[in-house]
């Protein structure tokens, strides 16, 4: 059955993946972030396909703004079966006592809060439908802190430890929650993280074969399908030279 998926951060990466795969699987999409020309640019591309799709402009750091937007959601779009809470951001990669607060600041508030905002906000009409999934996107690098990784890496054990908290919440109901932990996938992840240094993004994936934003889309897209009595909890998803954060075999 055709679902409504909302997914934040849309317009790039893992988030752009997502869209197009839930979109060759035939659903409705509520797409959102920051980028209006960029979200309406994905917008045409799978309208052109024959998607139904909505955008919102807003950034998940801006609790008032995604409140405005959510609960006034046009009728036929408010009945949201798939939340994907993809938007999140690494900033830095100093040491703990060296980094930038502000960085700090900015992967708490969209890593941590960004993902319990469209919680609160979407999950009600879940659970008061007894149906529906939330699939969250975390990283390896919640598992355990590499180094430099340090804030980046808490604010991703949060988003584990957020989706299990959530899990257990909603345990009574059908709602599913999975919390999908990729390692090294190449996307604008590294050249946000180095402030837009391209040399040192391009040398995280260099002498390996890094994982693409569709491996992860195909996993969030299996998920939401599997049968109603199966929940895909967790995902740890790697490059296969990947063992850990920082185990990293290059050629
Ligand atoms: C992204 C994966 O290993 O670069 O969350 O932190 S890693």
């Amino acid at each position: 059955m055709n679902k409504v998926v909302l997914i934040t951060g849309a317009t790039s990466g893992i988030g752009i993946a997502c869209a197009r795969k839930f979109a060759a699987n035939g659903d409705k999409l509520i797409l959102t972030g920051r980028n209006e020309q960029r979200l309406t640019e994905i917008q045409k591309e799978l309208e052109n396909k024959g998607t139904q799709v909505l955008t919102l402009v807003f950034d998940v750091r801006d609790s008032d703004a995604a409140k405005k937007y959510i609960s006034g959601l046009p009728a036929d779009w408010q009945a949201i079966d798939v939340l994907v809470n993809n938007a999140g951001l690494a900033l830095g990669l100093e040491p703990e006592y060296e980094g930038n607060p502000d960085d700090w600041e900015t992967m708490i508030d969209t890593n941590i809060k960004g993902v319990l905002t469209m919680t609160r906000l979407v999950v009600p009409g879940m659970v008061k439908r007894n149906r529906g999934h939330i699939i969250n996107v975390g990283s390896v690098a919640g598992d355990a802190a590499y180094a430099g990784g340090n804030v980046y890496c808490a604010t991703k054990a949060a988003v584990k430890v957020l989706s299990d908290g959530l899990r257990i919440d909603v345990a009574n109901t059908a709602i599913r929650v999975t919390n999908l932990k990729p390692g090294l996938v190449e996307t604008n992840f590294s050249n946000t993280r180095f402030h837009g240094d391209a040399v040192r993004a391009a040398n995280v994936y260099k002498g390996i074969k890094p994982l693409t934003g569709d491996d992860i889309a195909d996993v969030a897209v299996y998920a939401a399908n599997a049968p109603e009595h199966v929940q895909i909890a967790e995902v740890l998803i790697l490059a296969t030279h990947q063992a850990s954060g920082s185990v990293i075999v290059r050629k």
